[in-house]
């Protein structure tokens, strides 16, 4: 103890006293409201705030944080004022998501903290990422994570610690080893001897440090951080610490055995530490009683405060509105150098002309820098504006999309290139929980566009060729762009970058070199959200997207008797479902063809929209034509019959025959 009395003052040592005690007191409050009924969840962190403050303590203010649901001391230690945390457990306006999530699931950026969502590991890539914006920002700073033994046997775990190895990124990842995730013990959880040891499998420098020992927590995190400030690298620390109650309040200790209760209720960070500073005489019983007085007081005058705020009101308006940043659409128009090219050229231009228009925008994506990426979009990217911003990524879909997402938290655009839309299901919980909810839930835009090379008729089966639109029109949060001509592509995936929201962006692999147009050279934008009329016509409406409109426009070429409109969405997210039912108003017939198969894609909500709001104008039921409810086969033969193509002309026919 002499090392700590030498090197810690007086000050400090009541500073880690009083933010160890506060947010027990505050615990122990919540026990008594749980009880109560007047709080219906709690997740205790009693035993482990050793951790949470010492680690909070250790890091400047302006360093981001990202704790879990045990972590109430981070809060805390960060100066969040009580009624606030008591107004986010309670569902009311002045917490941190105006009713919206629950706990600890929220972040602010005015205490530099980012709160988990449920899925636990996903936090761990948004450290990444924000210690990226660190690095390329040369700001010598820290990101600090946390995550419990039970969050290391997720991917996203693995992930995000050897992205942050290979990138040598400023990241301190904490795993609070606490026994038990829910009541599985860690024996059940993990098959070796310390998390810690996992450091070595990522080439990463790690350590144990005892977590119920706040001077230890303290000094040894203090001197790790100050270091990896001037020498950037991420650090594994193992917290060996213990739950001493249950998962949740409601889930008890039944199944903990309660000698190991006991044994580790000896080893209580708070008591010990009171127990210390009394033997040193850094302070008194009296004091002591004194802050505890003083925290007591405070405590309840922040409920009292909370319980007479009134729960929030619901306006739909708001909760939709809130569900995106605000953008206000920036019209640029092109100039009239034209230059005919194909769409695959029209996709590298925008990401070329975006480049130079935001200084800070980062690419990121599997074989996208050298290479080129597998469709040389990116090809000579690097010599252009270097690896530091165009950055070839381990195959890790899910650090990388939590990645974009922490760039976005730092303030830094991204855009991240998957390989091959199929793959984004290996991303697919980040895109649909963090991206697409997080300004929902507690204002933070995601700012990130996601490019997805997709779509059939290629031959190159299941796994190459989906067009899983549908997989992300369904999910509130997210915007989907979908061209099917160079002209669009390059327009709408400049406005993509430029809308702060995040976009998945649909490029169909057989357009790219397929489909040519003369294209303006310069940068200009085109607005999401409203679908193009390709023909004019009077007997149908035929609706389409992607490779779709091409299938349309060539069964049009071939048949010049039919008089139809044809409609291109270009988007889907938000659709332009105005121009439909104009059309529809117009020639009383309607047909949708979509390249996926045809269950719960967008040509069923189309017609559903259409049949609810048109139902009197049609003089025909509508038509969905799309592929088959298959997988997309490899053989040529079986990839004829899943597309829709021949379908799409008899289906054409019986309608305007009806
Ligand atoms: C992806 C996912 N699977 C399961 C759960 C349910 N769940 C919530 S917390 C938890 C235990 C987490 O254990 P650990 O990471 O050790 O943290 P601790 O609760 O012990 O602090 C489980 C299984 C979840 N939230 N997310």
């Amino acid at each position: 103890m002499d090392y700590f009395m030498k090197h810690l003052n007086h000050g400090m040592l009541c500073n880690l006293y009083e933010n160890m005690l506060k947010p027990r007191m505050i615990e122990e409050k919540m026990l008594l409201l749980l009880r109560q009924g007047k709080i219906s969840k709690w997740f205790s962190g009693i035993g482990q705030e050793a951790i949470s403050v010492g680690v909070t303590m250790a890091l400047n203010d302006d360093e981001y944080i990202l704790p879990m649901h045990r972590n109430l001391a981070v809060f805390t230690t960060r100066g969040i004022p009580i009624k606030r945390l008591f107004a986010q457990w309670q569902g009311k306006a002045s917490g941190f998501t105006k009713g919206r999530d629950r706990s600890f699931h929220f972040g602010t950026q005015d205490y530099k903290i980012v709160g988990m969502i449920s899925h636990l590991g996903p936090q761990l890539g948004v450290a990444d990422g924000i210690a990226l914006a660190a690095k390329l920002k040369n700001k010598n700073q820290v990101t600090a994570v946390f995550t419990g033994d039970g969050g290391t046997s997720e991917g996203d775990f693995h992930e995000a610690l050897n992205v942050a190895s290979v990138w040598q990124l400023p990241v301190l990842f904490c795993v609070e080893n606490n026994g038990y995730g829910l009541s599985t013990p860690t024996s059940e959880q993990y098959n070796c001897k310390n998390i810690a040891d996992k450091g070595l499998g990522y080439g990463m420098e790690s350590h144990i440090i005892d977590g119920n020992n706040i001077l230890d927590v303290y000094t040894r995190i203090s001197a790790l951080i100050k270091d990896i400030r001037v020498n950037p690298r991420p650090v594994l620390i193992e917290f060996k610490t213990f739950r001493v109650r249950g998962h949740e309040e409601a889930s008890g200790t039944k199944y903990v055995p309660q000698e190991l209760i006991n044994a580790w209720i000896k080893k209580d960070p708070l008591t010990n530490f009171e127990n210390f500073l009394l033997k040193e005489q850094v302070l008194s019983e009296s004091i002591m009683a004194s802050m505890k007085k003083r925290i007591a007081e405070e405590i309840n005058q922040h409920i009292e405060i909370i319980n007479k705020e009134e729960y929030v009101v619901p306006n739909k308006t708001k909760e939709l509105h809130d569900v995106f940043k605000n953008y206000k659409y920036q019209e640029v128009i092109s100039g009239n150098n034209l230059k005919e090219i194909r769409l695959v050229d029209a996709i590298s231009d925008g990401l070329k002309e975006s480049m130079e228009k935001h200084e800070d925008l980062v690419i990121m994506g599997q074989d996208v820098a050298e290479y080129g990426g597998v469709f040389k979009i990116t090809e000579g990217f690097i010599e252009k504006f270097g690896k530091e911003r165009v950055r070839n990524t381990p195959i890790c879909e899910s650090a990388i999309v939590e990645t974009a997402m922490g760039l976005s938290i730092a303030g830094i655009k991204s855009v991240v290139e998957m390989q091959f839309a199929d793959f984004v299901s290996s991303g697919f919980n980040p895109v649909v929980n963090y991206l697409a909810k997080t300004h929902y839930r507690w204002g933070q835009n995601a700012d990130v566009v996601i490019r997805m090379p997709c779509g059939g008729g290629i031959g190159a089966g299941p796994f190459h060729s989906q067009t899983n639109e549908a997989w992300f029109t369904k999910t509130p949060g997210l915007k989907v762009v979908y061209p099917a001509f160079p002209y669009d592509a390059k327009g709408l995936l400049i406005t993509s970058i430029n809308d702060p929201n995040p976009v998945l962006f649909f490029e169909h692999k057989g357009l790219y070199r397929r489909i040519r147009q003369d294209v303006p050279t310069s940068y200009y934008t085109l607005p999401l959200g409203k679908a193009s009329i390709i023909r004019s016509g009077e007997a149908v409406t035929i609706v389409s997207y992607g490779a779709g409109v091409h299938w349309a426009m060539d069964t049009l070429n071939e048949h010049s008797e039919i008089s139809a409109d044809l409609i291109d969405l270009r988007t889907l997210q938000p659709l332009d479902i105005q121009t439909i039912y104009n059309s529809v108003k117009k020639t009383g017939k309607l047909i949708i063809l979509q390249e996926d198969s045809m269950f719960g894609g967008i040509a069923s909500d189309i017609s559903a929209l259409v049949a609810e709001h048109c139902f009197e104008f049609l003089d025909a039921p509508i038509k969905r034509v799309a592929s088959l409810e298959t997988p997309i086969p490899f053989s040529k033969q079986l990839e004829d019959q899943y597309l829709p193509i021949e379908r799409f002309l008899l289906s054409l026919k019986e309608l305007l025959a009806y």
